[in-house]
């Protein structure tokens, strides 16, 4: 019995969530845009350019190719520094309990991030030897809610998209993850989140009798 798990990054694994927000606050406040906690949640799974372009369409500005690269490179900066000081004491409660379920149940286990920066990520929280395949943003064109990035990681792990399993916790995730025809466990705030088949505070509320569910769920 083998099913795959997929699981995003950002705000699954690790709450890098605050960086981006933070970044993308800085940057917005010096180009003189209002940039709210709820708009950032808008901002959840979706790639770096299309986080500002919508940025800039809240403000309303417009601004050269030239600009834009320097602005995507800017916050990025900012991001990388953000990033630079995490440790293993920034992964999600019970992230690593499930992941070491998993493991010792052999089943596929893949990351399915939107991030450019996700190697680096997983290398700073020392997660990266749990995953058989990672998918993330130098490798997928198409944004979520395309499923793209999912499906290629069902793809590079060998198991039927109906077989997998997606733990996000961005509504552009879910999405993704219900046009792929995966099962859906949305990681965070329900009412954001209503779209998903399940969904959990975080992996503390998660028993191993329901990953068991999982593992056995369409085989
Ligand atoms: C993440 C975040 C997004 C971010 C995107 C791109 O996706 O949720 O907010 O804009 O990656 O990140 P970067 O600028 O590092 O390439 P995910 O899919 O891991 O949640
Ligand atoms: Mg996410």
């Amino acid at each position: 019995i083998m099913s795959g798990f997929i699981f995003d990054l950002d705000g699954v694994i690790v709450d890098t969530a605050k960086y981006h927000y933070q970044a993308w606050k800085q940057l917005a406040d010096k180009i003189g845009i209002e940039f709210s906690l709820e708009q950032n949640e808008q901002l959840k799974g979706v790639s770096r350019a299309d986080s500002l372009n919508k940025i800039l369409e809240w403000g309303q500005k417009t601004i050269s190719n030239e600009t834009f690269t320097a602005l995507m490179k800017e916050k990025n900066e900012q991001y990388l520094d953000f990033i630079a000081t995490m440790d293993d004491n920034e992964i999600l409660p019970d992230v690593s309990k499930v992941l070491n379920y998993l493991k010792t149940k052999k089943q596929k286990i893949a990351l399915g991030s939107a991030s450019k920066n996700a190697v680096q990520i997983l290398e700073k929280v020392k997660l990266t030897h749990y995953f058989d395949a990672i998918v993330d943003g130098n490798q997928v064109t198409n944004a979520k809610p395309n499923p793209e990035v999912f499906l290629n990681a069902a793809k590079q792990i060998n198991v039927q998209p109906e077989h997998c399993i997606v733990f996000e916790d961005s509504l552009a995730g879910i999405q993704a993850a219900n046009i792929a025809n995966m099962v859906s466990i949305g990681i965070g705030d329900a009412s954001i989140l209503a779209e998903a088949d399940y969904v959990f505070k975080d992996f503390s509320e998660m028993s191993l009798e329901f990953i068991d569910k999982l593992i056995n769920l369409k085989n």
